[in-house]
């Protein structure tokens, strides 16, 4: 019963978008208002805290950009929330798609005077994929923007959702007035406040209101209004079910910059947000080796097979992300779960899938930001830190129940390589120990040439943008200098697992391609590009490739 209550009290969720459409600047937004409800309360000492950045890693301060996904949960409105900030540029997507299986719904911003990006796209047919419901907020009214109807009209042109606006607009850009909350039927006027850092001030009140009415001129009213009437004429009514399955999102309109529309988003998305959902897992090769179904097709409490409930009597979860050094001063790595079933404790010890041993997690957080405060419990929905674990990798599945094995993780192709050179030898281990560090947090793959004395790590990414935060991360945390030096190669692909090394020496690859070995030592063929790769698959149909990265090492 206790469980049942603290699973309703969950909300996780993700901002997604665009780069630059204002998710950071939403994320610390929503914690002023969350932050704000804190500080009326006992815990004060987190009152600082409102100035810790979403983007807090220093190279993220240095470009403007978000390279990392956060966590950051807070309490509002009787709620525990688990928010997670995404990277939105495309070379960081595998963060971004990570995170994304730990969630139950998504917030979608878009930039009003842009539409739909194509980054947004992608990042949205990932959850339609995985069927997470999503909320839209679009942003930066208070600059020039699309025309609102046309907006919604590129939700469901161009994502093939509908689109229920739950507030609308008032005038735009220099012109913008606020919005019109179409479910209380009131005006929310707005008001520019100094640099954004206090919640905006508003004032409410319905169309005919004189005082709201005298605020607007006639245009901009009589605008509105015609829009309004529009909308009801479209009758079109705020449909849950579709909104929960994913066919339709609710629309906010507002300023994430100016605070404006931000406190209307998150109420609304508290009233219809889902909570902790159930999630399927797999059947174990651990434990008594028999599925969580028992393998009837049925389990004890006759759901689908495998389809594990938050309600699960047994504490299950997994590994989405990984981070290391976001304390300068602890200079440890935390292992990100999120809490799948069951309730979690302190201390407990759990089955970990990767070793299949039993692990005693003593050293377990709540994470604010590069922020975090030990904790002695939590539930399913909730994101957690664990430290001192240095065999956990990112997808493991840590649970009460070695029956649970959740398998959630998705892969990418890299499709950009270059060498990594260590040229001050003196520097050798921290040069080693940071690049190992960095590999098992995910943030590129390595891969060895197979004929090559020198082990010189050739990186491999999904974007160049990764190498950047490597060299970076390399010198600032572990004080390594690194050189990168372009590889020939464009395209690489998995060979079968279970080629026996006089197997790989007898193939004869195209030229200029090589064979490698990624860090699982799995072979690897690199290409010089995409023709050459298919030739290979064309002539060697006994030896299948596969675009993605094994999901097994090989030891
Ligand atoms: N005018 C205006 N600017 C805004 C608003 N919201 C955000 N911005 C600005 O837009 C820029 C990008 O904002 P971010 O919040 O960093 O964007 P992001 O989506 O997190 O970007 P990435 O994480 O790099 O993908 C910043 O300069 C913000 O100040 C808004 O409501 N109005
Ligand atoms: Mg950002």
């Amino acid at each position: 019963m206790d469980i049942t209550k603290e699973i309703q009290k969950r909300r996780t969720f993700a901002i997604i978008s665009h780069p630059d459409a204002g998710k950071t600047t939403l994320t610390e937004k929503l914690l002023l208002y969350g932050g704000a409800v804190q500080l009326a309360g006992s815990v004060t000492a987190r009152k600082n805290q409102r100035a810790t950045t979403s983007d807090w890693m220093e190279l993220e301060k240095k470009r403007g950009i978000s390279i990392s996904s956060t966590v950051l949960q807070f309490e509002y409105a009787g709620y525990r929330i688990n928010l997670l900030d995404t990277p939105g540029h495309k070379d960081f997507s595998e963060d971004t798609y990570r995170v994304l299986t730990a969630v139950d719904s998504v917030v979608m911003v878009i930039d009003s005077a842009k539409g739909i990006e194509p980054q947004t796209r992608k990042l949205f047919e990932v959850c339609r994929q995985r069927g997470v419901p999503i909320f839209t907020f679009m942003n930066k009214c208070d600059r020039p923007m699309k025309d609102p109807l046309a907006l919604l009209d590129e939700l469901e042109r161009v994502l093939g959702i509908g689109a229920f606006p739950v507030n609308w607009p008032i005038g735009d850009g220099f012109d913008f007035r606020g919005v019109y909350d179409r479910q209380t039927s009131q005006m929310h006027l707005f008001e520019r406040t100094v640099g954004g850092k206090y919640r905006a001030p508003v004032s409410v009140g319905g169309v005919d209101d004189p005082a709201v009415r005298g605020q607007l001129d006639d245009t901009t009213f009589n605008r509105t209004v015609e829009e309004l009437q529009m909308l009801e004429h479209a009758g079109e009514v705020f449909d849950d079910a579709a909104v929960l399955a994913g066919k339709s999102t609710p629309v906010f309109f507002g300023s994430a910059s100016n605070n404006f529309g931000v406190q209307l988003l998150l109420d609304g998305f508290l009233k219809h947000a889902p909570g902790p959902k159930g999630r399927f897992g797999v059947p174990s090769s651990s434990g008594s080796g028999t599925p969580a179904g028992g393998g009837n097709g049925k389990t004890a409490e006759g759901g689908t097979p495998n389809f594990i409930t938050p309600e699960h009597p047994h504490f299950s979860g997994f590994i989405f992300k990984i981070q290391a050094n976001m304390d300068p001063k602890h200079r440890d790595r935390i292992a990100f779960i999120r809490v799948c079933s069951g309730k979690f404790e302190r201390d407990m010890t759990v089955h970990h899938s990767r070793s299949e041993k039993k692990v005693r997690l003593s050293s377990s957080h709540k994470i604010f930001g590069n922020e975090r405060e030990t904790v002695d419990e939590a539930y399913p929905g909730d994101v957690i830190g664990l430290v001192g674990h240095d065999s956990f990798g990112i997808g493991d599945t840590l649970t009460a129940d070695p029956k649970i094995l959740y398998k959630e993780i998705p892969r990418f192709t890299p499709e950009a390589f270059s060498y990594l050179h260590n040229p001050n030898t003196a520097k050798f281990k921290q040069f080693r120990q940071g690049l190992d560090q960095l590999l098992q947090e995910g943030v590129i793959q390595a891969l060895y040439l197979r004929d090559s004395a020198a082990k010189i790590p050739l990186l491999a990414a999904v974007g160049p943008l990764q190498f950047e935060v490597v060299q970076f991360r390399l010198e600032s945390e572990y004080g390594a200098v690194s050189r990168l030096e372009a590889a020939p190669w464009t395209v690489v692909r998995w060979l079968p697992v279970d080629m026996t090394e006089d197997e790989l020496d007898a193939l004869s690859l195209p030229t200029g391609a090589k064979l490698a070995y990624d860090i699982g030592k799995n072979p690897v063929v690199l290409f010089q590009n995409e023709w050459s790769a298919n030739y290979f698959g064309e002539t060697n149909r006994n030896t299948p490739l596969s675009a993605l990265p094994a999901q097994t090492a090989r030891d």
